[in-house]
């Protein structure tokens, strides 16, 4: 299946970001042809949330000067998203504040958005209030020299059973359903304890799993792809694996951390890590 990636409307793929079976390697991933495009961006885990003003400001920033003819937002954009009806609030000035950062810059490049584990519940309303195209995880571009398999990574880290269970029950459409219908309120509450819950897991040291490489392996191998392209366990790194492969993995933002973290992933022929703020 090949889809346009340079077409700005894409209804096929602008639907409700949840496709039940989208990890099984027997069904073959939508391929974006990208050989046109001389400089392309990837950026994952910005975590973005209005308690880390820096963190927007920077990404702002970063979206107003890139030289970038394509954008790929592989993930966790956002700290949380508890629904598209958010932007319908008076009180959702951040959100509103990124949607047009996003649009602004939807209408210089196309802008490809695969949602991770905190920002899955972005639907059809974001998509079009941006302009951003909905990419499914995973999906494989096609650059003028490789290809190039992109994923969020979390439903590839095969050891967090309990995760991984977890992930099923929240991609469902049931599970979907029944949570939207919730009272916005209830819903922000619900995100606030599962991010305290994460910050202390995070604080104990507990480790988390990282992408399986032989799954990975068979998945490149699968789809004839030279690499994998992954954000989420915020380990960013550059993985030589069997067969010629490798994995790239994306880093998170946190302008406040220190050092701080904004770090961009750019392919103009070659590849290299751009650390924000700084060159552009
Ligand atoms: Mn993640």
């Amino acid at each position: 299946m090949a889809a346009s990636a340079r077409s700005h409307s894409h209804p096929s793929t602008a639907a409700r970001m949840s496709f039940p079976g989208d990890d099984t390697p027997a069904s073959a991933p939508p391929e974006i042809d990208g050989r046109n495009w001389r400089c392309i961006d990837f950026i994952s885990d910005v975590h973005l949330c209005e308690q880390q003003p820096r963190t927007f400001e920077a990404w702002r920033h970063y979206l107003d000067t890139t030289p970038a003819q394509a954008l790929f937002i592989l993930g966790d954009l956002f700290e949380v998203w508890v629904g598209d009806d958010l932007l319908n609030e008076a009180s959702s000035v951040f959100e509103r504040s990124c949607v047009d950062a996003l649009r602004k810059t939807a209408r210089r490049m196309p802008v490809h958005f695969m949602c991770g584990n905190r920002d899955f519940l972005v639907g059809n309303d974001l998509m079009q209030r941006t302009g951003m195209l909905a990419l499914q995880d995973p999906t494989l571009l096609q650059t003028s020299v490789e290809r190039v398999l992109l994923s969020h990574g979390d439903a590839w880290c095969l050891d967090d059973h309990e995760y991984l269970a977890f992930r099923a029950e929240v991609r469902s459409a049931t599970w979907q359903q029944a949570f939207l219908a919730r009272p916005l309120t209830e819903r922000l509450a619900l995100a606030h304890d599962m991010r305290s819950a994460s910050e202390s897991r995070k604080r104990t040291h507990t480790p988390y799993a990282d992408v399986d490489d032989t799954h990975a392996t068979q998945w490149l191998r699968r789809c004839q792809a030279d690499m994998l392209l992954h954000g989420h366990t915020h380990r960013p790194a550059t993985h030589t694996m069997p067969e010629g492969h490798a994995r790239w993995v994306l880093s998170d933002w946190d302008v406040d951390a220190q050092p701080p973290r904004a770090q961009v992933l750019r392919w103009h022929g070659d590849w290299s890590r751009i650390d924000l703020p700084g060159r552009l």
